[in-house]
């Protein structure tokens, strides 16, 4: 159910749109025209806009800040390096996985230049790698991405994904092993309805390492068409003072425009009837 409520001139939350900058298989995403796309999600509403991107040495930069347009890129995916060409984290294969760390060393040059802060890890730590090789490749991607002041998430995902780091408890305790500052966790709700025991309690559970969210609903559509109580995730990140992006990432149906704004009017009803909404209400 889609809820429609006037516009709130500012939410508690900053909002973002997941598109992908070049082809992808990966469904769960804006795709096709993307400096279009990004126009759409502008005069939608949101924030910024968060980009899929799978060789980032091939993103003709000019154009890209051209289509952004002064919007602020909330954080660059790198999924499709795995989708597409195979770069894994925890590939036996040496040359696979120096190759991938070569690829998220391009993400992060790239995220420099766009002065987008974060890069996401999800597929590309691989679905069946040796999990022991993980904290190894990240810390070396890590002391990279420190040289430019850029932060790393990783992301847990299901099960019929990936069997590497399925849970926010998974992530926190790789980020332990791993040790370095600048290496957080982004929860993504489609992903923690399969996974998490006590998914409120998984959202609060990373405190300070939370810098990134991704929002679908159980059916991985927009907010609103499944059966997620999105007043009871914002209120809860609002009340752990998360000022990361809440980043829509799904399928996006019937067309990516309609997916925007009813994502977006759930949002804003989800925001304005939280628990912590109070600190927000218009005179
Ligand atoms: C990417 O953010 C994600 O959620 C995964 O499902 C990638 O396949
Ligand atoms: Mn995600």
């Amino acid at each position: 159910v889609y809820r429609r409520h006037p516009d709130r001139s500012k939410l508690q939350v900053k909002t973002s749109f997941a598109i992908s900058w070049q082809e992808t298989e990966f469904n769960a995403v804006a795709k096709g025209d993307a400096a279009a796309l990004i126009n759409v999600a502008r005069s939608v509403g949101y924030d910024a806009v968060e980009l899929a991107v799978r060789m980032p040495t091939a993103v003709d930069v000019h154009r890209l800040r051209e289509a952004l347009g002064g919007l602020p890129v909330s954080a660059l995916g790198t999924g499709q390096a795995y989708l597409t060409d195979h770069l894994s984290l925890t590939c036996h294969d040496v040359g696979v996985r120096k190759a991938a760390i070569r690829r998220l060393v391009e993400h992060c040059h790239l995220a420099a230049e766009l002065a987008c802060p974060l890069v996401i890890i999800g597929l590309i730590r691989g679905k069946q790698g040796d999990s022991a090789l993980l904290d190894g490749s990240l810390q070396e991607v890590c002391a990279f991405a420190e040289s430019l002041s850029i932060r790393l998430v990783v992301e847990p995902i299901n099960r019929y994904e990936t069997e590497l780091v399925n849970t926010a408890a998974q992530a926190l305790s790789l980020i332990k092993r791993v040790g370095m500052k600048n290496l957080g966790v982004l929860l993504d709700t489609f992903h923690m309805n399969v996974e998490e025991e006590n998914p409120s309690a998984a959202l609060t559970s990373n405190g300070e390492r939370l810098w990134h969210v991704h929002l679908a609903d159980s059916n991985r559509l927009a907010p609103g068409a499944g059966h997620l109580d999105f007043r009871q995730i914002l209120g809860l990140l609002c009340a752990q003072r998360y000022d990361g992006y809440v980043s829509v990432e799904i399928i996006p149906r019937p067309d990516a425009s309609t997916a925007m704004k009813r994502a977006l009017d759930t949002i804003r009803w989800a925001d304005g009837n939280s628990s912590t909404s109070n600190n927000n209400k218009e005179n």
